[in-house]
Parts: C-alpha cells; sequence; structure tokens
C-alpha cells in the first residue's frame, strides 16, 4: 500500500556530510518514487565552503533548512516525505512534524547515532549532529526557533554500531533506546516495544544502516550492518505498527556502482513504492 503524504521534498543538500556525491541521491530517488503529493525541489545555494563554531558549511545548511521552514510552515503539512541528500537534510522536517505531533516517536534507521555536538564533533560535519539538533541542543542557527525540541524517550536508534565515545554516553545518560544490528535483523518487532500502536512515528533512513557489502552506494559504509531485507522487515514492522508522519531517505550516492533492486526494496517497505505483482 502506498503511503500517503501531503509533501514531498527533494533536498539535494550534501553539505552536512560534506560530500558531494550524496547530492545526486535526491534526483535518483525522485526518479524511482512516483509522485503522490506535491513534490517540491528545493534549492541548495553554494554558500562558503568554511567552518563557523564547529560545523563545516554551516552558512549552506543554515539558509537551507530555513527555506524548508518558510516552505513548510506556509503549507503546514502533517506528513512529509524527504527524498536526501545527507543526513541534515530532514531537519526542518523532523521538527515540523515534531511540532504537529507531540506524540512523536522517531526512529533513527542508521549506522551512527547522529548525536555530536558543534563542541564534540570530531569532524565539524552537520550530518553527524542531526539527531542531537533536533534534540534541541545543535548549532542555533540549525536547531528550531519554533518550538519545543524532540525528548530523548522518543527516540529510538536502529542499527546502530558506530558511536563517538560522547554519542555513548549521551545515550546512556539519557536513556536513549538503542536497537544493534543483530537485534534489529533477529526481531524487527522489538523495535516498536513499549511505542503505542496507532501512533505518529517518524522514520530517518540512513541507507549505511545497511551492511555495505549489500548497500554500497553511500556516503559512509559501515561494516558490521544487517542485511537489506532485514532493514526492509524492520521498517515494514515500524510502518505496520504506527500512523507513519514523515519518513527521509538520506545519504544515497548513487555513482557508487550498486544493484538498484536493493533501494527499490526499502522504498517498497516504506510505502513509497507499489509492491511488485505476483
Ligand atoms: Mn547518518
Amino acid at each position: 500500500m502506498i503511503w500517503q503524504r501531503d509533501v514531498d521534498l527533494v533536498v539535494p543538500l550534501w553539505q552536512g556530510g560534506d560530500d558531494v556525491r550524496v547530492a545526486a541521491g535526491a534526483g535518483a530517488l525522485a526518479r524511482l518514487v512516483p509522485t503522490h503529493a506535491e513534490r517540491l525541489h528545493i534549492a541548495v545555494s553554494e554558500g562558503p565552503r568554511r567552518a563557523r563554531d564547529g560545523v563545516r558549511n554551516l552558512d549552506t545548511l543554515a539558509q537551507t533548512t530555513r527555506r524548508m521552514r518558510q516552505r513548510l510552515d506556509h503549507r503546514n503539512p502533517s506528513r512529509i516525505l524527504t527524498l536526501g541528500g545527507d543526513c541534515a537534510c530532514d531537519l526542518a522536517a523532523a521538527q515540523h512534524l515534531t511540532r504537529r505531533h507531540p506524540d512523536l516517536t522517531v526512529y533513527w534507521v542508521d549506522a551512527h547515532g547522529d548525536l555530536n555536538t558543534p563542541a564534540q564533533s570530531p569532524s565539524g560535519l552537520a550530518h553527524g549532529m542531526a539527531l542531537r539538533t533536533l534534540l534541541g541542543e545543535g548549532h542555533p542557527d540549525l536547531t528550531d526557533p519554533a518550538g519545543p525540541a524532540l525528548r530523548p524517550d522518543q527516540i529510538v536508534l536502529a542499527g546502530v554500531r558506530d558511536l563517538d565515545p560522547p554519542e555513548r554516553s549521551y545515550i546512556s545518560a539519557n536513556a536513549v533506546t538503542a536497537v544493534e544490528p543483530a537485534r534489529l535483523a533477529d526481531a524487527p518487532d522489538h523495535l516498536t516495544a513499549g511505542r503505542r500502536a496507532g501512533s505518529p512515528a517518524y522514520i530517518h533512513l540512513d541507507l549505511d544502516v545497511c551492511e555495505p557489502l549489500e548497500m554500497p552506494a553511500v556516503a559512509v559504509p559501515t561494516p558490521g550492518g544487517p542485511g537489506v531485507a532485514a532493514v526492509a522487515r524492520a521498517l515494514a514492522a515500524v510502518a505496520a505498527h504506527h500512523r507513519i508522519a514523515g519518513v527521509a531517505v538520506t545519504e544515497y550516492a548513487p555513482v557508487i556502482e550498486h544493484g538498484e533492486q536493493r533501494i527499490a526494496d526499502l522504498l517498497e517497505a516504506l510505502g513509497l513504492l507499489e509492491r511488485p505483482a505476483g
């Protein structure tokens, strides 16, 4: 069944990971996913490639996020699809939906925690700060000026396996739910444990959650991941348990050789593609 949403944002943002290969991911996903909503192609302007306050390319990131916020404020959608782009491409969408749905659960399906602060980040890359930004502790040019931030208990990290020490400390200090790859593969239903059936959820899918031998077309391949079929089962389990308010697909680098069917399998699990007949 196709997931019905109000707006699709196509966001070729790459400055969050400083890797231009993921810019082409947005257009590639837009070609794969049939339009079932108003579709907006967001312009990403070339800002100065410098770091400010510990965040690389901050000017471009802030400008793009602000532009997306304006588009969303104007339309006030309750369901949003974002096709990225790097892990910072859906900040505005996730912030908007956090305001719209106070009981939102956010599934961060990613090899990484994206929980660094500008001060702690070893790289200065905003895509590694995206989730912490949604928690209200990112750079003030990227956090939501309009509303309450996400709470740690609203988050489920799924497939996470590569964390910096401060991210580990944050997760244990704030009791963030983290489901490691083996658990995700063995028991996809475990992801939704304790979350009310039918409640709203947001799925941030970073394709690097998948084992890179199966899904090499990502900016930051990270060994030790679940296979694509296991990730698809997990996504389908989340989609079946909740009312999906938002989906983001990120970090796709289509210039790297890969089989497109595996992307299609994930998009299908998210309700973005019709299941093939038969
Ligand atoms: Mn990520």
